[in-house]
């Protein structure tokens, strides 16, 4: 064959090799690659981030010499008709078991110091977070506090957080990429793992995951960590710690109350309100979250296109064009309904379950069901009505009128009509 077709016929592959190298060579920013280890925003993640680079400029120059000397010795002996056999060489020997043992050394050295350091006991300042696993979500609590949510975890700028976790099932793996490392949630035991947020961060929302498989809907265990500044969490803390809204709203005077009215934390103001709640109206129920100021929580609308799910709502669920729903009757539904025998919401004695989610302040989350799909009425809707055909395998059960729970193999035995389901989501919507 002449060269200069042997060239043309390398041509592809050299093509490729360099798209590769170029595609490789593009760290760009946050938006375009928001799942990077890349770019890590802790002391973690760079400590690890810096390990790589060591090692990976090691390796470039153990393959470049090995690869040069390979070149040569082809090159050299190209006319060698036949090779000629030797039998030991104590020199030679003695070199080739060195070189690979000194190159070990100047590996173990940077390794072992940065697994000492990242597997330090965190500062005694740390905010604690208890992380726990679930089939398929994410328990936050912040003990400091006595918040707890779910598949979403707000974290102060500048001040290291110390997470413990654990499972509540089988084993699942915490991963948050830009902050650096992964850490398994194992039954019986507790992992810790902690960071530092960089303070230049706030506020903005990082892509979290399950990187243990942990069973059907594994893929959908996600969540979204906002890294926020002080005063922001100081709020959201605020917030998170009061009642649920809709319980508190009735102790609040009527529609003139002030904006500032703190929430009613007696658990007597806890029952259905008192005072007559007007017919639903096109504008929602505005009124009854009246008098209860929210903390933050990151803008809906602010959030980045790749922290936003991404699912299309599955064409198999139908739903009621047009209801209007009642937060009150919705607040009743919720209690009949069963959900109660698994959620908690704050504030109503009768709603305490903890085999799913914490709903207290569900309205300020931004996903639903492990960071699945957005939070918003359409999906909230079927989820209700749905929940199995929207997760599949998910341990709350199909609950609309007439549907099919595919893990029971027939209809939902607990059934609500779409108009009960509306009403749930305009209650839910309320929980701020
Ligand atoms: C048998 C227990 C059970 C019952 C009953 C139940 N749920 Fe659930 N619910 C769960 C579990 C478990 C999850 C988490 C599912 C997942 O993400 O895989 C969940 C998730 C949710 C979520 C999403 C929460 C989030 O932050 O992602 C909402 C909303 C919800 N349920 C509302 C309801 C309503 C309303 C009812 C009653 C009509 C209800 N649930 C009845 C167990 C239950
Ligand atoms: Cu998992």
């Amino acid at each position: 064959m002449k060269g200069s077709s042997r060239l043309r016929r390398l041509l592809p592959y050299l093509a490729f090799t360099a798209l590769a190298l170029t595609l490789v060579a593009c760290t760009g920013e946050t938006t375009q690659y928001p799942n990077s280890t890349f770019e890590p925003k802790t002391e973690l993640g760079r400590a690890i981030d810096d390990l790589w680079d060591i090692l990976l400029l090691l390796g470039t120059i153990v393959f470049v010499l090995v690869e040069l000397a390979l070149a040569f010795v082809v090159w050299k002996y190209r006319n060698n008709k036949e090779a000629k056999h030797t039998h030991g060489n104590t020199k030679l020997e003695i070199l080739w078991t060195m070189i690979p043992a000194v190159i070990l050394v100047f590996i173990a050295v940077p390794t072992v110091r940065t697994i000492f350091e990242t597997q330090a006991p965190a500062p005694g300042d740390a905010l604690k977070v208890d992380v726990i696993g679930h089939q398929w979500w994410w328990e936050f609590r912040y003990p400091e506090y006595g918040v707890t949510t779910a598949n979403e975890l707000y974290l102060p700028v500048g001040r290291t957080v110390s997470f413990s976790l654990t499972t509540k099932d089988v084993i699942h793996s915490f991963w948050i990429p830009q902050m650096g490392a992964k850490r398994d949630l194992i039954a019986n035991r507790t992992n810790y793992i902690w960071f530092t947020p960089d303070t230049a961060i706030a506020p903005s929302v990082w892509n979290g995951f399950c990187t243990e498989y942990c069973g059907t809907s594994h893929a959908f265990m996600r969540f979204r960590v906002f890294t926020v500044t002080p005063e922001q969490f100081e709020s959201w803390v605020a917030g998170q710690k009061a009642t649920a809204a809709f319980n508190a709203g009735p102790a609040a005077p009527a529609p003139s109350a002030p904006d500032s009215q703190p929430p009613a934390a007696s658990p007597l103001d806890t029952n259905p309100p008192a005072q007559p709640i007007g017919p639903p109206t096109g504008t929602g129920t505005a009124q009854l979250a009246g008098g209860v100021a929210p903390g933050y929580f990151f803008p809906h609308e602010s959030m980045p296109e790749y922290a936003v799910p991404q699912r299309p709502l599955p064409a198999n669920i139908s739903f009621t064009r047009g209801l209007t729903g009642d937060p009150a009757r919705g607040q009743t539904a919720f209690m009949l309904g069963g959900c109660i025998g698994c959620h908690t919401v704050r504030g109503n004695p009768m709603a305490a379950g903890t085999i799913g989610p914490d709903l207290t302040h569900f309205a300020t989350r931004h996903t639903l069901a492990g960071g699945t799909y957005p939070n918003t009425t359409d999906y909230l809707a079927r989820w209700i009505k749905n929940a199995r055909v929207m997760k599949p395998g998910s341990i709350m059960p199909t609950l609309g009128k007439g549907e099919y729970d595919p893990v029971l193999k027939r209809t939902a035995p607990v059934s609500l009509d779409d108009q009960q389901i509306a009403d749930i989501v305009a209650y839910l919507q309320q929980l701020r």
